[in-house]
């Protein structure tokens, strides 16, 4: 479900250096809810994203942009008891595109980041 996210891997190298190898691995989604290019009927009223390694409960952005780049995210992104996920709740979204800009800090230090689209409305 990744098919319309932009990523920055920029440990690559360094993951592929270390000899280490178990504790290593960064934090990219691995479900979005909703989910990227989803067309929903109804407003949700958070956006979570669960990853597939631990994040640190610091430094998360989690940001749901309107066509007019106006953040209709509520506070500040909560973590999950599972240290891999993060969700943010929302304003009543009308209608349109939505913009999901997520950034987070892995248990690796590595900093990852993205974006995804979903809409609100109905379809076709
Ligand atoms: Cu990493």
């Amino acid at each position: 479900m990744t098919t319309t996210m932009t990523l920055v891997p920029a440990c690559i190298a360094v993951l592929l250096l270390s000899l280490a190898g178990a504790v290593l691995a960064h934090s990219f989604p691995e479900q979005e809810i909703p989910s990227a290019g989803e067309t929903l009927n109804a407003a949700p009223p958070q956006v979570t994203i669960k990853f597939d390694a631990p994040i640190e409960k610091l430094f998360a952005k989690l940001e749901v942009l309107d066509s007019s780049g106006a953040n209709r995210a509520v506070g500040q992104p909560l973590y999950g008891s599972d240290g891999a996920t993060l969700s943010v709740k929302l304003a009543p979204l009308k209608p349109g595109d939505y913009t999901v800009k997520w950034a987070v800090v892995g248990a690796d230090t590595h900093r990852t980041q993205g974006s995804y689209t979903f809409t609100v409305g109905k379809s076709g």
